[in-house]
């Protein structure tokens, strides 16, 4: 027996205990140690009854996902099979949960004849996430134990039920309060006189059968792209239409499709990503961090705001700081106006709302922060005055304090010189809107310390943030790529392509939205501020002319009611207007460009081959410590399509070769926007991955 798997036994009761951390997934040693022990106990006379359970603070987090890829050994049976030989068991098999239950450790749980569980424990079919469904036996057996309508609600949604609504719904039979071993000992002795309780057995019969299209249209606005949602309510709904064995047969061909299929790999490969982020060469878990009791923002505009609104959702009272009482009145009302949408929409009960105010204070004297253990800054992208502040700072605030900056292109190494706590400055920069977006990009400057840096990385989990380590350089990881790519769009359209026809083939790929409509979203103006400090960098490279000729039309986007597009009153979504589209063609004329035909195809290679390359940059400039951190940023900063896997993934799928024959041809029209990457080239040649590379 492999020892992942633990066996004992008190009189007549056998206990199996998986132990294979961190997550007890069952790998095939343990579906082999599981397998083998079951055997067992079916042949053992001595033996009444068997528990199954894990060990530490988990059951089972389920199959292990890592091994998804590699060829199963031939004495290993299939995990489905499994469970099926435990269902048949003459004798009874209790699984006793004494933890977190998920995928194919629910599906184990319900192969057994009873489940009693931990009141920590949590139940749940996450399988959807990894764009799969429950393969081993889960669509069949859940409705079968609660019903259609709560195992769509955890197949199709993902998300755990607590154990105690578990015993509700009739998924658990009893939750252990006490001791939870001797506990679940005493519960099997009670049942072992019993005979075994297949839940394969359990006859199904559907009461309403609109159920399933209902839910199909449910998840409609959520699951562009994707199939698992879909096949998740198909399986179910199959249960009620096939004897047993029928529906299993279908639920195993279709998650062997899913499984097999590109859009699985690259959310299992996101799955992974999400938590290599956290692994910070030099951090540990001793590495000292500060406590973040109090904080304070500088900067009571809409990122200002938005970032104090994270704070009071995590219960830190914060600080708002602007130069002027208006300023800082405008900030706070301006919060409470979010706050009140979300009350509107039943997120939140104005009682959550007045706590949470109550946690935000407006000032506008610097010596009100002298004693908060973090400081945001988030003003305008003005070094001078950014200096300035941090100058302040330095002299009111205590030694201790972190002092952040929100900036999200400026040189976080020249504003640290103006203190005497470099190590102590770091960047946190927070994506729009900051309370809603997920990704903080957390910058390391050149004298950032690794308790700074334990100590925003933890923040981040603290305010239920993505945050992803990155360098100092221009416009750091996402927004670096962002303008590039944007670039590239633009020059297209001077070339020949329209804006709504690019937009549309990346709203298309999977994009929320396409970079002109983003761009009317975020401001004209502000694209044209930052591309005109961008000139300093890179004055001698291809400027976009149709911006500035736009920018000069005053057309700044949403908020001047047309931009690229033209919005009428009431829409967020604009429509093409003429006037813009005489403006492109002008000022292609005034470029000496012929316009040219661009068909679908060549704007998604134009668009996704500048992301790729800039990306590559990226690593070479050591920016980005992992290929795999920037699909993390794309993912959450920017909606690239998780079924596609980020920029970088995404590049191996298509091919690095092919990519970087792409780069090169592209690089006549753009120049050094394009300029192929060395390690691009290098990837591209030796084989090598840019979602699986590393920088050490
Ligand atoms: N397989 C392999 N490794 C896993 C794993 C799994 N199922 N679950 C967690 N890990 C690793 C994870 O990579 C990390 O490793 C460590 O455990 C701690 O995780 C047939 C097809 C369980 C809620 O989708 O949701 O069953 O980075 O950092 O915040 O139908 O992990 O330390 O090297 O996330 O406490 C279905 C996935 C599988 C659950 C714990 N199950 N896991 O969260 O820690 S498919 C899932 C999670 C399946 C059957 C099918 C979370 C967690 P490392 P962590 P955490």
């Amino acid at each position: 027996m492999t020892e992942v798997i633990k066996f004992d036994k008190e009189g007549r009761i056998g206990r199996i205990t998986i132990d294979n951390p961190p997550a007890n997934a069952l790998s095939f040693a343990v579906v082999k140690g599981i397998a083998n022990t079951v055997a067992n106990f079916v042949e053992d006379t001595q033996l009444s009854a068997l528990i199954i359970s894990g060990a530490g603070k988990m059951f089972v987090a389920g199959a292990d996902i890592r091994e998804f890829n590699m060829a199963r050994p031939k004495d290993v049976p299939e995990l489905h099979n499994l469970i099926n030989s435990i269902e048949e068991s003459p004798k009874p098999i209790i699984a006793a949960l004494n933890g977190l239950a998920l995928g194919g450790g629910l599906e184990l749980a319900m192969g057994c004849h009873f489940r009693v569980a931990h009141e920590k424990a949590l139940l749940g079919q996450p399988e959807v996430k990894l764009g799969i469904i429950p393969g081993a036996g889960g669509t069949q057996r859940l409705p079968r134990l609660v019903g259609a309508e709560m195992a769509l609600k955890m197949i199709v949604g993902g998300e755990p039920i607590s154990a105690k609504e578990a015993l509700g719904v009739g998924l658990v039979d009893e939750i252990l309060t006490e001791d939870f071993i001797s506990d679940s000992i005493a519960f099997a002795k009670k049942v072992m006189s019993g005979s075994a309780r297949p839940t394969g057995k359990i006859k199904l019969e559907i009461t309403d059968s609109t159920i399933f299209d209902k839910w199909r249209d449910k998840i409609k606005p959520k699951s562009r792209g994707l199939d698992a949602p879909y096949e998740c309510v198909s399986c179910v709904e199959a249960a009620f239409n096939n004897s047993f064995e029928k529906g299993l047969e279908l639920e195993r061909k279709i998650f062997v499709n899913l499984r097999d299929g590109e859009k699985s790999k690259a959310m299992r490969h996101m799955f992974f990503a999400e938590r290599e982020i956290n692994k910070v060469p030099g951090l540990s878990k001793n590495t000292e961090t500060l406590d973040i009791n109090t904080a304070a923002v500088v900067g009571a505009g809409t990122m200002g705001g938005g970032i104090a609104m994270n704070f009071a959702n995590a219960g830190i009272p914060v600080k708002l700081l602007d130069i002027s009482k208006d300023a800082v009145e405008t900030g706070i009302e301006i919060i409470r106006k979010n706050y009140n949408r979300s009350v509107a929409s039943g997120r939140f009960t104005q009682e959550t709302v007045e706590k949470r105010m109550e946690l935000i204070t407006g000032t506008t004297d610097y010596q009100d922060l002298s004693q908060v253990d973090i400081v945001i800054e988030a003003v305008f992208e003005d070094m001078e005055l950014k200096k300035g502040i941090f100058i302040e700072l330095e002299k009111v605030c205590k030694s201790e304090a972190i002092l952040a900056s929100n900036t999200s292109s400026l040189d976080i190494n020249e504003i640290a010189k103006v203190t005497n706590r470099p190590e102590k400055v770091c960047g946190t920069h927070f994506f729009s809107p900051a309370n809603v977006m997920k990704l903080m990009e957390n910058v390391r400057a050149k004298d950032t310390s690794i308790e700074t840096v334990a100590t925003i990385m933890r923040l981040s989990k603290t305010l239920k943030k993505t945050g992803v380590l990155v360098g100092v350089g221009d416009g750091f990881v996402g927004n670096r790529m962002m303008h590039v790519a944007a670039r590239v769009a633009e020059f297209m359209v001077e070339e020949g392509a329209l804006p709504w026809q690019i937009d549309e083939v990346i709203y298309n790929f999977g994009f929320p939205m396409g970079p002109f409509a983003m761009n009317d979203l975020a401001g004209v103006d502000v694209r044209y501020s930052i591309r005109q400090e961008q000139k300093k960098l890179y004055g001698d490279r291809r400027q976009s002319i149709i911006l500035e000729n736009l920018y000069q039309t005053g057309r700044f986007g949403q908020k001047t009611n047309g931009g690229w597009y033209t919005y009428d009153k009431g829409e967020r979504k604009g429509r093409p207007e003429p006037e813009v589209e005489t403006l492109i063609v002008e000022t292609s004329e005034q470029l000496g460009f012929k316009r040219r035909e661009f068909s679908d195809q060549e704007i998604l290679d134009r668009y996704l081959a500048a992301l790729i390359n800039t990306g590559a940059h990226v690593l070479e400039e050591r920016l980005a410590m992992r290929g795999s951190d920037i699909d993390v940023i794309w993912n959450y900063g920017y909606g690239f399509p998780r079924y596609r896997g980020g920029p970088m993934f995404y590049a191996d799928q298509v091919g690095l070769d092919k990519i970087y024959k792409s780069v090169c041809n592209y690089n006549t029209d753009y120049g050094d926007w394009l300029r192929p990457s060395i390690l691009l080239e290098r990837l591209a040649s030796e084989g090598g991955s840019l979602g699986k590379y590393s920088i050490d």
